[in-house]
């Protein structure tokens, strides 16, 4: 199937043809056949053969039937040469199976893809003209939306990777400013840091930069510190608009960790303590229960950041994510912010009060049974233009105050969470919303936005999703 998205422009673009050749790693754990052979067609159809180096094919100790001698199998009867397997011993997590994959790799450039993934038409040359530039450069494709339960591919708009106090990666948006230049979104554009299951490194980089931290287990984390590691130890991290790969979202992980660990946690507390400096202490101040948490030893990535001559966090922060909001331990000033609405002396400017309309419902967002309730959930409802318990407060500090009480909040550590109901703590982040393009009501710290799960639902339930403009999306602040 061809999916032609993106910019019309990029049709327009031609890249060098002595490009390097490139090594795609993908690491599995029980993916389903037919979704990882998708991937490895998907590849296989769409690059051009000298390109393509090999498509290493890295098993984590999947236990699925299917993947055992079945994808031997199959590998050898339809003579895919270039696609190589490669079985883990163990189970050893994403981060230390790309590190096994890249380990037996040969090509120019690794090409990290997760295992459920379809590349798009021209997907690879865009991504190798920037390495082949300038070999610090580090790129990531723009990644697309194939639907989990339908399957369907769909193109996602153009945004650029940031993250959370909780350590969790998020989407932001990119000034329009940039998206309507001359080249139209065409060009390669900074981000701060990547996804983590999509980009493209030159090798030698990869190993002179370190790779992966190896203390790091399963899932999690190292998304952000290797973006870290790029910005602060000399390189770049770019967005290619005109590379697409569409990713299946899972609504949720199909796979634990062995004793049931938070590995996410635990990566990025040694994440925190390599990298972030004396900002470590925003991540701790949320999760206070990690400060006696073991972490590992961290003394060979201390080294590594001490023989690169990586430069500070605060240089990151400053020069690369300046949008990023420092309130707390390490905020400017020591004064906290008012914590209650009702009592703080000074109250924001509203700007627009009235119900939240979704315009796919017809339905307005209200508390699920309580507004007073801390915690309470909310869902849409059948509006009542009479009832009060239904008017939202918009103001000029981007809270969102239902019935003159609680604030629209999204959890920074369990971003998976829904959205609900908390005492407005007056310091943006979890609390703060934008009324945005295509009437989105965009969460600013987990970079995605609010929907209603689905309209048929008499519950009404809502939540969290990538940006998409889709009609479940689409809110109004009316009276
Ligand atoms: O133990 C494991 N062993 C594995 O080989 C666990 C996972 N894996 C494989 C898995 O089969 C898959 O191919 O590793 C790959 C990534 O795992 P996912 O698909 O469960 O992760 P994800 O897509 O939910 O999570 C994102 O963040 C992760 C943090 O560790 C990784 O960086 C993922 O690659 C990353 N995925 C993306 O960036 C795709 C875009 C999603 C967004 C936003
Ligand atoms: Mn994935």
């Amino acid at each position: 199937m061809r999916h032609l998205f993106g910019s019309a422009r990029c049709k327009e673009r031609s890249y060098p043809i002595n490009l390097p050749s490139a090594s795609i790693i993908l690491c599995f754990y029980n993916e389903a056949l037919s979704t990882l052979l998708r991937t490895v067609h998907s590849i296989l159809d769409r690059t051009p053969a000298y390109l393509l180096h090999e498509i290493i094919l890295v098993d984590d100790r999947s236990d699925f039937i299917e993947l055992k001698n079945e994808l031997e199998k199959y590998i050898a009867n339809n003579q895919l040469k270039k696609v190589k397997l490669i079985r883990n011993v163990m189970r050893e997590g994403l981060i230390r199976g790309r590190m096994v994959g890249s380990s037996h790799a040969t090509g120019d450039v690794l090409v990290f893809i997760d295992s459920h993934c379809e590349v798009n038409e021209m997907w690879l040359q865009p991504l190798l003209a920037p390495i082949k530039e300038d070999h610090s450069t580090v790129v990531c494709p723009l990644i697309d939306i194939i639907n989990a339960d339908t399957l369907i591919y769909s193109s996602s708009p153009i945004v650029k990777g940031g993250f959370n106090w909780g350590l969790h990666f998020k989407w932001d948006p990119v000034p329009v400013s940039l998206l309507n230049g001359p080249e139209g979104a065409t060009e390669p554009f900074k981000s701060p840091t990547m996804a983590g299951g999509l980009f493209a490194i030159n090798r030698d980089y990869f190993n002179k930069l370190g790779q992966y931290d190896s203390g790091m287990d399963i899932w999690g984390g190292e998304n952000l510190e290797i973006s870290f590691r790029i910005w602060m130890c000399g390189g770049q991290l770019k967005i290619v608009p005109c590379s697409r790969v569409g990713h299946i979202f899972r609504k949720w992980r199909p796979y634990g960790s062995p004793g049931g660990v938070d590995t996410m946690a635990y990566n990025s507390l040694r994440l925190s303590h390599v990298w972030m400096d004396e900002y470590k202490e925003q991540y701790l101040s949320l999760r206070p229960e990690l400060r006696k948490q073991s972490y590992g030893d961290i003394s060979e990535r201390l080294e590594l950041r001490k023989k690169l001559n990586c430069t500070s966090f605060k240089w990151y922060l400053d020069n690369v994510y300046p949008e990023m909001e420092v309130n707390g331990p390490n905020g400017k000033s020591k004064i906290q912010p008012p914590l209650f609405i009702n009592k703080s002396p000074k109250r924001s400017k509203i700007l627009q009060r009235g119900r939240l309309y979704n315009l796919q419902t017809s339905k307005c967002l209200a508390a699920q049974k309580y507004p007073d309730q801390k915690g309470g959930k909310v869902v849409v409802k059948e509006c009542d233009w009479t009832d009060s318990n239904q008017v939202w407060i918009y103001n000029e500090e981007h809270d969102l105050i239902l019935a003159n009480l609680l604030c629209l909040d999204m959890s920074e550590t369990h971003s998976s969470d829904s959205p609900r109901l908390m005492k407005c703590h007056g310091s943006g982040g979890s609390q703060q919303w934008t009324l945005g393009v295509n009437n989105s009501l965009y969460q600013i710290s987990a970079g995605q936005c609010l929907k209603v799960i689905d309209p048929d639902n008499p519950k009404g339930y809502v939540a969290m999703a990538i940006c998409d403009g889709s009609r479940s999306q689409q809110w109004k602040l009316d009276n």
